[in-house]
């Protein structure tokens, strides 16, 4: 017996060991462009870092104990096992603890983090609806409204712009029921909660667009109805100067009354 528990606590060091080196050097992680977005892809890989010897200890374990103590010939009914005193309590303490280190970091300095810079230099506004999304930059007078088209046609909905470099203050609600506003490039979520207006701060770091990832793009995130995947809408990061063009020809056309009006008709009259 001491032999099996030498052999798989080495067993267990030397998979931790690759585990451990394949979770900090793999790189799973998609486009970010937001400084929020650093942080929330280091809080991922804490949480791979800090579960690989808990999963490791379980799977070896395992996999040991169904190689040498399989039942070779005739299945015999082995010692009931009642209690292990040591091990239960041993457990009890290490994972709490793993769990604690977990809640003050990046739980808790993470949520600081997040919340701690209320000033942003550009707002806009988001109001969810079953199956779409109205955008407003109330310091611009422009406002934007996807259709539920999904992702397959989602170039035939409107851009949501943003500028590199700039803050951002995303203020949204619903008009129906629960959804959830999300820019996966900016790793940033918030719930979109009618009757309530919830807030997301982002600091944008990056240009990027749908055309090169998809990770682009304004996805909902919270279970809404038939048409919630169909809830997206292409996303572009911009150097500050373009976003001021963007804005601009925004502008023109809603002086014009041009493709925003055509577009409203042809959705679902919400
Ligand atoms: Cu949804």
């Amino acid at each position: 017996m001491r032999r099996d528990v030498v052999l798989v606590g080495l067993l267990w060091v030397l998979a931790t060991l690759v585990g451990e080196y394949v979770v900090s050097t793999l790189d799973i992680y998609p486009p970010k462009a937001a400084l929020e977005a650093e942080h929330i892809d280091q809080a991922i890989r804490t949480l791979l870092m800090l579960a690989v010897p808990v999963f490791n200890f379980v799977v070896v374990v395992m996999l040991y104990s169904i190689w040498r103590f399989r039942a070779r010939d005739e299945a015999e009914v082995g010692e009931p096992i009642y209690t292990h005193r040591t091990f239960t309590v041993g457990w009890l303490v290490v994972t709490s603890a793993l769990a604690a280190v977990l809640f003050y970091n990046p739980g808790y300095v993470g949520w600081k983090f997040l919340k701690s810079n209320p000033t942003a230099d550009l707002e806009i506004q988001v109001t969810a609806a079953q199956w779409h999304w109205h955008i407003t930059y109330p310091d611009y007078g422009v406002s934007l409204k996807s259709r539920p088209i999904g992702f397959a046609r989602i170039e035939e909905n409107p851009v949501l712009a943003l500028p590199a470099g700039k803050r951002v203050k995303f203020e949204v609600t619903s008009d129906d029921v629960i959804h959830s506003f999300w820019i996966p490039a900016l790793r940033m979520k918030v719930d979109a909660v009618p009757g309530v207006v919830t807030t997301m701060y982002v600091t944008i770091t990056e240009t990027g667009s749908y055309e090169e990832d998809a990770v682009f793009r304004v996805q909902c995130a919270e279970l809404c109805g038939t048409g919630h995947p169909r809830m997206t809408m292409p996303v572009v990061i911009l150097e500050p100067e373009e976003f001021e063009d963007w804005i601009k020809q925004q502008q023109m056309q809603e002086a014009m009354g041009g493709s925003m009006e055509g577009m409203e008709k042809q959705g679902d009259g919400h």
